[in-house]
């Protein structure tokens, strides 16, 4: 079975760790995104390939979510002696060890996509990572500035020093209509069996991948059925602040919003139990659409998410 997934970080990663329980011997090639990277210390991160990586290959901090186990502070606290910038978001020491490889390679000339597969042959994470695109494409948010003016800051500024709480004017993929594909992004789209949109943040995870030119026309044409899992129950992210992403392109926080915002391609969608009530409306947009529990609470649970995904896609096959 040759399954294609779209993923972010978190969502994504925990998602497809109950993916690889659920069907051990499948074929998965994830397509990650790169909007959320960022340069930081002359240091290429890019946190959603990362959190895959790790959550995949056994080196994720489990409780946040995103870095490593067992991280040392030494190096962060020693910049912020020097008050280097940027203090509001703090690399751990290990982590560091895989930006210092990342960002050697790239100046050496290798593209992004070689170097994540040279990081994952240390982390083996059992899935073929691939970055969206080698090119650099970089989520920035606008937000009032002084008077009348407004300003883009970076995702991650938004994100992490902002916490999502300043109002998203509008949200812009920069240097998007530019990007490529990754190389062997549009094979693994053409030729999966099942391509699988996790529970990932529509906005600024799924959105971005889907941006790169040719990846959304690509999976619209794929023969498979493409079957996504809502990142949405009950009118909010699980966890997270999605709901300020969705906000920021007038989408509703609900699991029926976000099934209308990739109505052109999905033929199947899940919604939480919560949120049975709103499959009538999602397949009035032309979605097979089904309520199971979505609250990757644990691996099995998370295991008979993506079974569920799986057996919605042999019904709408
Ligand atoms: P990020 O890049 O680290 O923000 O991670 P993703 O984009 O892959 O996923 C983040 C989204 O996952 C959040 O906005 C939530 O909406 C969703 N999410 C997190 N945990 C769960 C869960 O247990 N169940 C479901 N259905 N969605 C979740
Ligand atoms: N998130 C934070 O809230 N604070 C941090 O200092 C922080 C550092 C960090 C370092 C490496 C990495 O891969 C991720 C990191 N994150 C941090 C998480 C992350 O950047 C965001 O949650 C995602 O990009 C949103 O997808
Ligand atoms: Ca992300």
């Amino acid at each position: 079975l040759r399954i294609t997934a779209l993923a972010g970080g978190i969502g994504g990663s925990r998602f497809l760790r109950g993916l690889l329980r659920a069907v051990p011997d499948a074929e998965v090639t994830v397509v990650g995104n790169t909007a959320d990277d960022i340069t930081l210390h002359g240091l290429h991160v890019s946190p959603d390939l990362d959190t895959v990586m790790y959550t995949l290959g056994g080196g994720i901090d489990e409780s946040q979510g995103w870095g490593r186990a067992a991280e040392t502070f030494a190096v962060a606290e020693e910049l912020a002696a020097y008050g280097a910038e940027a203090q509001w978001f703090t690399l751990g020491d290990r982590d560091l060890a895989t930006h210092l490889v990342r960002t050697r390679m790239l100046a050496a000339g290798y593209p992004l996509s070689a170097v994540t597969e040279a990081l994952c042959d240390r982390w083996q994470p059992g899935v073929r990572l691939l970055p969206m695109t080698d090119d650099r494409v970089e989520t920035h948010v606008v937000i009032a500035g002084d008077d009348q003016t407004e300003r883009a800051i970076h995702f991650q500024e938004w994100w992490v020093r902002l916490h999502a709480e300043v109002p998203a004017r509008r949200i812009v993929l920069v240097g998007a209509d530019q990007a490529k594909p990754a190389p062997g992004v549009l094979d693994a789209i053409a030729a999966a069996d099942v391509i699988l949109l996790p529970p990932s943040n529509p906005v600024v995870s799924i959105g971005p991948i889907l941006a790169v030119p040719g990846i959304r026309d690509a999976v619209r044409a794929a023969k498979a059925p493409k079957i996504g899992l809502s990142p949405i129950i009950g009118g909010s992210p699980v966890r997270g602040m999605a709901d300020a992403a969705l906000t920021a392109i007038g989408v509703p926080t609900t699991a029926a919003g976000v099934a209308e915002l990739f109505a052109d391609l999905l033929d199947g969608w899940l919604v939480d139990t919560v949120d049975e009530a709103a499959t009538e409306q999602i397949e009035a947009a032309g979605i097979s659409a089904r309520a199971v529990p979505l609250w990757m609470t644990d691996p099995d649970t998370t295991a008979a998410m993506a079974r569920a995904a799986l057996d919605l896609a042999e019904e709408v096959r």
